[in-house]
């Protein structure tokens, strides 16, 4: 069944619903509508995901990191079962635990090596989303990790600090495996003592204290407490739950200590897009966007994320006082199956409770980082991409077919459309864009940083500047996809490479990455 269609009907229980007629319908309707607004018992501490353990070697053969060494981690993917809610505990996959997995952290100018061993019984692959570095390490469709296997991906950090994330990425399945619980963060952080760097700031940055991680995603589950993907009735966007898991606890409150509390969002749902903001509608700092800080913070009381985005924001607390992150019915998507894609949704998301002493030792600088600077550059190649029926640009993603090439050390601008009528977003792998206009304005405070992904709203144009740099590969391509995981599932991908000089896009397997 083609996704776009505006009711996607799945099951019984719908069957029953038309057999009711259309009052059953109706019924679902009104249901669709979620507001758990001061309704959430938060009674379980936030859970921060531990960070990843590294094993310092030191490299003779390569010489890669010098002094330094390479950071070794291990990544254990496995099943399991997790006590999520009361009552049975729920089938999850995890990595080095049964739910999500590990912050890897790792400084600009480090060389990592990640032993990714699969220990499920399917394959699947782990993609660094938000990651410069070469095609062959990215973690796509054409890098599957087979059962029983490990895959040891290395490459050196040479990118701004930001908050980034690791999620599968194997073609058809890209859904299924992140919403069972495959999805971690991949912090990464300025160079020792460099103090022309985001390190000098006196910005909140004790990781799980006052710089706290908020991976936030939907979830709908069974009535035997098991994650369901086959939910009644279903809009556009591919699977949309109803309740909300932060590091994934179940209505979590966080003790907050600090007067100044940094938090790295990350919209890690499949479909569900949030509409953040504080219960008493409190204002907030806007520091970073997915590839970094931004020139100087932007005060909001609303920021939208869709799928795969993310957000440094900073919040200041008063002692003794209780607040709760809300998401809010988004004001710009609407109509019938609008509505049934959560946008009229008021959830609640996670308490912060403030106690009544809190350290004052940090701090909101005007200046942050540096503005993304590409609006001047010399442009070798201008691209346009319009996303419509599972497709870009009327094709569907195919392993075997490699798109276009780009030339390595070239910026290109790409004019990107949805041409749809319904919420899709852009995600352009090892690059970080900067986003020229949105429909010839300059664009909005929240994307005037570095990015990855952008959500384009209906009938809107984007142009988007990029440097393509080092890394050049022929025969291995990255993605462009859209980042709502079904309609990525669903063929809305395509393939480039990043050619040397005088270099010709080569060719590429079908691989073996669809699943059956
Ligand atoms: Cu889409």
């Amino acid at each position: 069944m083609k996704r776009r269609t505006a009711l996607k009907i799945f099951g019984l229980g719908v069957g029953g619903a038309l057999l009711a007629g259309g009052g059953g319908l109706g019924v679902y309707y009104a249901a669709a509508r979620r507001d758990t607004a001061g309704k959430i018992d938060f009674r379980t501490a936030l859970a921060i995901p531990p960070l990843a353990d590294a094993e310092v070697m030191t490299d003779v053969a390569s010489g890669a990191a010098g002094a330094s060494g390479v950071r070794r981690f291990a990544l254990g993917i496995q099943a399991g079962e997790t006590q999520l809610k009361d009552g049975a505990p729920t089938r999850t996959w995890g990595i080095n635990g049964t739910y999500l997995a590990p912050t890897i952290r790792a400084r600009r100018g480090e060389t990592v090596e990640i032993a990714v061993h699969n220990g499920l019984d399917q394959e699947t692959s782990l993609h660094w989303h938000g990651m410069h570095l070469p095609a062959a390490m990215d973690g796509g469709p054409h890098q599957p990790v087979a059962a029983g296997e490990t895959w040891t991906p290395r490459w050196t950090v040479d990118q701004r600090a930001a908050t980034l994330w690791y999620h599968p990425h194997v073609h058809g399945a890209t859904a299924d495996h992140t919403y069972r619980g495959l999805t971690g963060l991949f912090i990464v952080d300025d160079p020792a003592g460099d103090d022309e760097a985001s390190a000098a700031l006196n910005l909140p940055s004790t990781y799980g204290v006052d710089d706290v991680p908020l991976i936030v995603q939907d979830r709908a589950f069974d009535g035997d407490n098991q994650f369901t993907e086959r939910i009644p009735l279903a809009g556009s966007l591919g699977v949309i739950g109803d309740e909300i898991l932060v590091n994934g606890t179940l209505g979590p409150y966080f003790d907050v200590t600090t007067r100044l509390v940094r938090l790295r969002l990350l919209n890690g749902s499949n479909a569900r897009l949030y509409n953040f903001g504080f219960s008493d509608d409190r204002s907030f700092a806007l520091i970073g966007t997915d590839g970094g800080l931004l020139a100087e913070p932007w005060e909001t009381n609303r920021l939208y994320l869709s799928p795969g985005e993310r957000a440094e924001i900073v919040v200041a607390f008063e002692p003794g006082e209780t607040v709760d992150l809300r998401s809010f019915p988004s004001p710009d998507y609407g109509g019938a199956s609008g509505r049934l894609d959560g946008f009229a949704d008021r959830l609640d998301i996670c308490r912060f409770r403030a106690g009544d002493d809190l350290a004052d030792t940090t701090e909101l600088p005007a200046a942050l980082g540096e503005a993304p600077d590409l609006g001047d550059a010399d442009v070798a190649a201008e691209r346009s991409f319009v996303l419509a029926s599972d497709q870009i640009n009327g094709l569907s993603m195919a392993m075997d077919r490699i798109d276009f090439g780009v030339q390595e050390g070239t910026v290109e601008v790409w004019e990107v459309t949805n041409d749809n009528g319904y919420i899709h977003n852009f995600h352009v792998h090892d690059v970080q864009f900067q986003v020229l206009t949105v429909d010839g304005a300059t664009p909005p405070p929240h994307l005037r940083g570095w990015k990855d992904t952008v959500l384009l709203v209906p009938g809107s144009r984007y142009r988007l500047a990029m440097r393509f740099s080092d890394h050049t590969d022929p025969n291995v391509p990255y993605m462009y996809h859209c980042h709502l995981l079904q309609h990525e599932d669903d063929g809305m991908m395509g393939q480039f490479v990043v050619l040397a000089d005088g270099e010709q896009v080569g060719a590429v397997g079908a691989g073996h990455g669809h699943h059956s």
